[in-house]
């Protein structure tokens, strides 16, 4: 079994601001002091997602300026994985310009960024709307964006039918293989977050490809053991799950990230170093 990649979700994505935890990181200086703890924790990738400073809410505005920041901040702090969202920084954009938005973000330096396999009917409210839009077109567009610009994408899918769209973005050459997946065990609108329902979906990914878990609110840590105990991958932070424990907000996402790392250390499951993750995921 390979070593454990944990990933700390960091900035609470689109639905967690100040007024959910006040602990979620918002601005530049939170975010990296929060990337370096959860680091020292075990986390060898972090995901971003652009924070509007003082409400924590998702930044409603161009967010590749922001990006750009965080990540050449982060890179002057600390050596990991920094993965930027695709799904994230619509608030306040249109259509017409994601585009343009994502190709822009493919030049900003990080190495992983996430892509979501399919449209969907988003799992809680949203400034955007019910619908979480991304045709097939889109997805095509858009790794090859990630291809061209030497970023790996993490294919974050929520349903088998994605997997499916992994598979013929492999079988047309779009994305050289082995791909990763992000299994989004969000219940509800997607897959149950159970042990059953993972072992389905591994079960349907070619032998090669490398996979990795995040499930959302009480999920999140039993679902990372579950990972942790089959060979995969774990995601853990404020963008799916705010508390440590029933009724205890974490006061870090790297208290969360710790969580995971000692589960695997009891399991005896070693924790991949960012240099580890590389070679495990492939990345350039
Ligand atoms: N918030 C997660 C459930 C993205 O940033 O691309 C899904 C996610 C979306 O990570
Ligand atoms: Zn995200």
């Amino acid at each position: 079994m390979e070593k454990l990649i944990i990933t700390a979700a960091v900035t609470g994505g689109e639905y967690v601001s100040k007024q959910t935890t006040p602990y979620v990181p918002s601005t530049i200086e939170e975010i990296v002091a929060e990337v370096v703890k959860c680091v020292d924790a075990g986390a060898s990738v972090v995901h971003l997602h652009a924070k509007d400073p003082v409400t924590g809410e998702a930044y409603s505005g161009d967010p590749n300026p922001l990006m750009k920041e965080y990540v050449w901040r982060i890179r002057e702090e600390v050596d990991v994985v920094i993965n930027l969202t695709t799904g994230g920084g619509r608030v306040g954009n249109p259509p017409e310009v994601w585009d343009r938005l994502v190709e822009a973000r493919c030049k900003l330096g990080s190495e992983m960024m996430s892509l979501n396999m399919g449209t969907m009917n988003r799992w809680a409210e949203h400034p955007t709307g019910e619908i979480f839009l991304n045709t097939v077109s889109m997805l095509e567009r858009w790794c090859g964006y990630m291809v061209e610009h030497g970023v790996k994408p993490e294919h974050e899918v929520y349903d088998t039918g994605m997997i499916n769209v992994c598979k013929q973005i492999a079988t047309k050459g779009i994305v050289p293989e082995p791909l990763h997946v992000q299994f989004v065990m969000v219940g509800r609108t997607g897959f149950l977050p159970n042990p059953r329902m993972l072992q389905y979906c591994v079960d349907l990914l070619p032998e090669s490809w490398t996979w990795s878990v995040c499930a959302l609110g009480r999920n999140q840590i039993p679902m990372a053991a579950v990972a942790t105990v089959m060979g995969g991958h774990v995601r853990v932070g404020f963008e799916d799950n705010v508390y440590l424990r029933r009724g205890e907000l974490a006061k870090s996402n790297a208290d969360l990230v710790r969580k995971a790392a000692n589960i695997a250390g009891e399991l005896e499951r070693p924790i991949a170093s960012p240099d580890e993750a590389r070679r495990i995921l492939g990345l350039k």
